[in-house]
């Protein structure tokens, strides 16, 4: 048990597993074998073990809060429940399932929305690698007479290969160009669509480094910008005035610290899109203006966050 929990964290870390959504559903399945295999013999010790390794796992990636808020909302449900350990472990697997449940279906109300949205767009720019975004893309070129996408590579770990690879296969039309090409390709751009992982209280949109850059450019080309993402990427620590704690990665990802004696290597992965770059945000809820999201969070209960 302790060996298939630890390859999720390492897995998790060396971004074998990347993309919020992938890491958060990682992290979900870490609980559910934890609970299945674990050797606890009563309550307490259940509910030790799972909280050392959800604290493990959420420190993994530090900028992803629906990693932080799918274990929340499932110590949340433990914290309210009675019962013995084997009661304990029942209630886990049944999380874990219906965690898997709700995001199947979230993923593919947000497939919908947005394959509609984007269905007008013939050129399409993306960035990184957003499960969300591969689905989107995929259901616009069923809807429409086929898109063309422009996949940035994405560096340093080039996820925009993972994309270009997954769309293709799809049978959609895919151009592959390095990240500091978007400008020289936005006047060929319809919209722009990437994934997330945070959103803030102000409907600032945190995602993989370059995004803000590429905000600007269709900002100033007049091209539309959304983000796909399911609410649970709302970071509930930024309605008291908490900032988005952004991941700085290992300088060896961009270059051999050795060869570069006395150069400072800094590797952000993630940076923040102001809100006002974005046109929406695709989200199971339907397309919202960043402005409205928090309005629609609110309505719809904010406390599946918790
Ligand atoms: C991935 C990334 C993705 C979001 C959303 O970064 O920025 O756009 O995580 O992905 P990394 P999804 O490769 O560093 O994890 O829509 O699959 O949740």
């Amino acid at each position: 048990m302790q060996r298939d929990v630890e390859r999720i964290r390492n897995n998790i870390k060396m971004l074998k597993i990347q993309g919020a959504r992938n890491v958060a559903k990682a992290a979900m399945a870490a609980m559910g074998i934890i609970a299945r295999k674990s050797k606890a013999k009563s309550r307490e010790e259940l509910v030790n073990e799972l909280l050392v390794a959800a604290d493990e796992l959420a420190s993994t990636r530090p900028t992803e809060p629906m990693l932080r808020n799918a274990l929340r909302a499932l110590f949340a449900d433990v914290r309210k429940s009675k019962g013995d350990v084997a009661a304990l472990r029942k209630l886990v697997e049944m999380e874990e399932l219906e965690y898997f449940k709700r995001e199947k279906e979230d993923g593919e109300r947000i497939a919908e929305y947005g394959g509609r949205e984007l269905s007008g767009s013939s050129v399409i720019l993306t960035h990184c690698h957003s499960s969300l975004v591969v689905s989107i893309l995929e259901r616009a070129n069923e809807l429409s007479k086929g898109i063309e996408v422009i996949c940035t590579e994405t560096r340093p770990k080039f996820q925009g290969l993972i994309t270009a690879r997954q769309l293709s296969g799809a049978g959609v039309k895919v151009t592959l160009i390095v990240d500091s090409a978007v400008s020289h390709f936005m006047k060929d751009v319809d919209s722009v669509l990437v994934g997330a992982d945070a959103i803030t209280s102000k409907g600032d949109l945190i995602n993989k480094i370059g995004t803000c850059g590429i905000a600007m450019i269709a900002h100033e080309h007049g091209v539309n910008m959304y983000s796909a993402a399911e609410t649970f990427k709302f970071d509930p620590i930024t309605l008291w005035g908490g900032i988005e704690k952004i991941e700085e990665r290992s300088p060896e990802e961009i270059a051999n610290p050795k060869r570069l004696k006395g150069v400072e290597i800094r590797n952000p992965a993630f940076d923040v899109t102001p809100a006002r770059y974005l046109t929406a945000y695709i989200t199971e809820m339907g397309v919202v203006t960043p402005q409205s999201l928090l309005n629609v969070i609110m309505r719809e209960g904010i406390e599946k966050l918790y």
